[in-house]
Order: C-alpha cells, then structure tokens, then sequence
C-alpha cells in the first residue's frame, strides 16, 4: 500500500484491538488474515474479469483479485463489488455482497457496461436505494458506473479508479477493516451462542423423545386391555362351546341306549348293564380329553405357557343296577292271568273240535289243554320282556341325566381352573413386559434429563456472554459510525429462557 507503511497499519489494528479487549478480555480475535489486495467480485457474467483486467492495467503498484484467488481465512483490504447495469440489485446479490465483505469495511459498487446500458444511471440509483434498505453499513458505499470492456471505444474506468484510489489512501482503512472484522467475529459468536441456547436441533429431538415414550407407554396399555379382553372372550368361548359339545355326546349316549333297551333280546338282558356302562365311561373319558384339547388351543392362541394341571379322576356315574327279577307281586298276577287265558283257549278250542269230530275227544282234549298251556306260557314271557324293557329303558335315561350333570361339573371346574391358571401366566407376562417398558422409559427419561441440562447450561452461557459481547458489538458499530441497533437476539433471549424452563417441567411430570 503506497500510502501508509505497515507499522502504521499494524498500529491502528492494536488500537482496535485494545478498545474491545477494554469491554471484553477474553473475547477471542477475529481469525480473518489481512491480505493487501482489492477483491473484484459480483454475480455471475457481471463483468468481473474484465474490471480486474482493467483496474490492473490502471493501478499496476496494486494487486487485484477475484474470489477464487483469495485463501480460506483471508480478508481483502477493498472490495469491489461489480454487478451488470442491465437490472437493479437482487437479494441475492446483497448476500453475496454481505458474505464478500464480512471482514472489510471499505467496499466500492460498481454498475458495469454503462456503455450499452443507457439507463445505467437509474439503475445505479436505484441500487444505492436498494443497499441503503439492506444494511446501514451500505448507506454511504460510494457507487460508480464503468464500462471495462465496452463494445467500442476506450474503457470507462476513470471513476472507479478514482474511487479504488481514494479507499487505499484513506488513513483511516485499516482500523475500519479491523473493527469490521472485529464486528463480524463477535456476530458469529453471538449468533452460535443464541443457536447453543436455542437448539432447534435439540428441541426437534426432544419433541421425538417425548412422542416415542408416549407411544410405548399407550402401546402397552392397549396391549395389557387387549390380552385381558382376549382372555376374557376366549375362555367364555370354550365354556359354551364344551358345554354344548358335553351335553351333545349325553344326548345321543341316551339315545343309543333306549334304542338298544327297546329292542334287547332276553338273553342280552344280563349284560345290558355293564355294556351301558362302559359306553357311559366312554363318553366321560372322551369330553375330559375335549375339554383337555380345546383348553390347549386356547393357551396356545393367547401364547401363554400355563403347567398341565393335576391330574384328577374322572367323575363317576353312582348310579344303581336296574331291578330286573324284583316285583314278585306282578309276576302272580301275570301268571293267573296268563293262566286265564290259556285255560279260555284251551275250553274254545276243545268244544270246537268236538263239534267237529266227535271221535277225537280224548286226544283233542290233550291237545286243546298243550296249546292253551303253550299259550300261558308264551303271553308270561312277553309280558315279562316287555316290563324289562321299559325299566331298563327308564333305567338309561336316568344314567344318562346323571352322566350330564356330571359332564357339565367336568367342564365348568376344568375351564374355571383354566381360567384361573392363565390369568396368573398373563399376569407375570405383563410383569416381565413392564418391566421392559420401564427400562425404555428409563432410557428416555434419562436422554431427556441430559438435553435439559445441556439447554439449561447453553442457556446460562448466553446470559453470561451475551452482555459483554453486546457491549463490545456496540462499541464498535459506535467506531464505525453505524446505529448501535438493538440486536434481534435480545429479545427472544429471556423469552427462550422462560421457554425453556417450562419445556423442562414435563420431563419431571412424566416421571411415574
Ligand atoms: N458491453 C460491454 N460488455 C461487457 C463489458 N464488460 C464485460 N462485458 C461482457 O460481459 C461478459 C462477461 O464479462 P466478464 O468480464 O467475463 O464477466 P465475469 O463477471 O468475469 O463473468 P464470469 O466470470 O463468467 O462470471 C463478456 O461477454 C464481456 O464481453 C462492458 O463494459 N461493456
Ligand atoms: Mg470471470
């Protein structure tokens, strides 16, 4: 730089450099490097190159750069800011301008190919109305029109060269390029701690956290009612359904049995008896192993292990022997009047024969008197048979009302010991699953905690640093000459602190 030495520069760069260290001592220098060269930069196909190659040729003591020659970290001593006079400035543009000149303060516009663009001079104005509204720090950038590679003719650069050279030679660069560097710096800083503080990216995790453990915990809830429920209807189910089943084997049992009672030979009569009651045994053995089948079914369908019960003996049929060879009484009578008959036969047919045949009467009369006793005979025994039908007959629907009673005190006891044996499976189930759940909760709960503390302390560091990085901000827009504007950061900062607050309170709340 041909108008101060770098002892000067370095000078006024300490000075700065105190100043803020007076507000705050351990805010940390801006990191930007001081390079001396003037960047030349602007959208895209605005005329950059071509400034660059005339500015060269104008200022050759004087390096000029475009974007990409400057290193990470490097700050321009001036920058040139070169948008086309084709149309006015775009918000976008302002954000290039504002990212180009974060660490230097002495800034130039230029409205380029003023010599095809006849209204440059409205554009120009317009663009300084445009910066004015942007930043304050744009209100007084000096703004030129130039034609660094016209269509025909000289270049116009004469005003741009009046004021890259005017910008160089200001004694004051230096100090302004520090203290916006400085500026800059504390913003970056400032706007992290309100984003620490803020946590969107906490707060979107938070809000997940507390989503998911609201979801386990109705997620077992409906779980533990649906099992019961499941429980419940199962278990009624098989009720009915053995019930029915028990009380249909009794059913046809009884029907089989007064069909072979109504049809018994006499000779099958003795063993009658024992044969309905093995069949009668049977049926008790086969609905026990129903019930046993069906009660597995449903275990298995509610996916509960439950120990096979006890093994009980099957329920009995006391049921007493049919009394065959008893009634004595009827038996006479029977017999008199069997009796009765035959000798009626006998006398009818005796008189008929002598009537017919009168030669025949005592061979007629010996066989008048075998058929009549034939007769006797015959009509004792069918009455007889036919009473013993009917008992065992009368006999069969008494064992088989007694064989229901009984199968249906099988089914309800096995079911209700069932029911019994499976809420208490589904009770140590819903232990084991609580438990699982607590500990997910647990875990939650804990991140939860954690994300508390850490946006409770992000917080108390905002409140700490903030005022003395807004002391320092105000210093410096001060030097710099700008409205020490109230920063957008303070208001949400005590507003985010009372959010904060209560955003902790349900984490302690959902605790159970
Ligand atoms: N009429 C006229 N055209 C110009 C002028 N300056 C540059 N141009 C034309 O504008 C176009 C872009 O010019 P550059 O200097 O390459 O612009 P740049 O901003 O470096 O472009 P990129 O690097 O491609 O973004 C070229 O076609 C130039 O001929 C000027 O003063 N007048
Ligand atoms: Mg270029």
């Amino acid at each position: 730089m041909a108008d101060h030495t770098g002892d000067d520069a370095v000078t006024e760069e300490d000075a700065v450099d105190a100043l803020v260290a007076a507000i705050g001592p351990r805010l940390s220098a801006p990191i930007a490097v001081r390079r001396d060269a003037v960047l030349v930069t602007g959208p895209w196909l605005g005329g950059v190159s071509s400034v660059v190659a005339a500015l060269t040729k104008r200022l050759p003591k004087h390096t000029f750069i475009e974007s990409t020659d400057l290193a990470a970290g490097e700050a321009p001593t001036v920058v040139v800011f070169v948008v086309s006079a084709v149309a006015t400035l775009t918000e976008s543009d302002c954000m290039l301008l504002d990212a180009a000149t974060a660490d230097t303060d002495a800034v130039i516009g230029v409205v380029s190919k003023v010599d095809v663009h006849r209204g440059w001079r409205d554009v120009l104005a317009a663009n300084r109305e445009v910066l004015a509204a942007h930043a304050p720090r744009y209100r007084d950038v000096p703004l030129v029109g130039a034609a660094a590679l016209p269509e025909s003719g000289k270049p116009r650069v004469d005003d741009l060269v009046t004021a890259v050279r005017k910008q160089l030679a200001d004694p004051d660069l230096s100090r302004r390029n520090r203290l916006r560097a400085w500026e800059a710096r504390l913003r970056t800083l400032a706007d992290r701690y309100v984003r620490d503080a803020d946590g969107a990216g906490r707060r979107a995790r938070v809000e997940a956290l507390r989503e998911q453990r609201s979801d386990i915990l109705r997620q077992r809830r409906l779980a533990k009612s649906e099992r019961t429920i499941a429980l419940r209807s199962q278990t009624q189910q098989a009720r009915v359904q053995l019930s029915y089943f028990a009380r249909n084997r009794c059913a046809s049992v009884r029907s089989e049995l007064q069909e072979d009672a109504g049809s018994v030979a006499r000779r099958q009569l003795p063993a009658f008896e024992a044969d309905a009651r093995g069949r009668i045994g049977k049926v008790v053995a086969e609905v026990d192993e129903g019930v046993t089948t069906h009660l597995a079914d449903v275990e298995q369908s509610l996916g509960l292990t439950v120990d096979p019960p006890a093994a009980t003996a099957l329920p009995t049929i006391e049921i007493p022997a049919p009394q065959l060879k008893s009634r004595r009484l009827e038996t006479r009578l029977m017999m008199l009047v069997g009796a009765g008959f035959g000798l009626g036969v006998a006398l009818t047919l005796s008189r008929l024969l002598a009537g017919l045949a009168p030669g025949l009467t005592v061979a007629g009369a010996v066989a008048c008197a075998a058929i009549g006793l034939a007769l006797t005979v015959w009509v004792v025994g069918i009455r007889g048979l036919l009473r013993e039908r009917a008992l065992l007959d009368r006999w069969a629907g008494e064992a088989a009302t007694q064989l229901r009673s009984a199968l249906e005190q099988l089914v309800a006891t096995r079911v209700l010991a069932a029911e019994s044996a499976l809420t208490a499976a589904l009770g140590e189930q819903d232990e084991v699953e609580n438990a699982r759940v607590a500990e997910q909760v647990g875990v939650i709960d804990t991140e939860l905690r954690e994300h508390a503390v850490v946006a409770a302390r992000a917080a108390a560091v905002r409140g700490r640093e903030m005022p003395t990085l807004q002391g320092a901000l105000a210093a410096i827009r001060a030097e710099l000459g700008e409205p020490a504007e109230p920063r957008s950061e303070d208001a949400p900062a005590t507003a985010e602190g009372s959010t904060d607050r209560n955003r902790r309170k349900p984490v302690g709340e959902h605790r159970r």
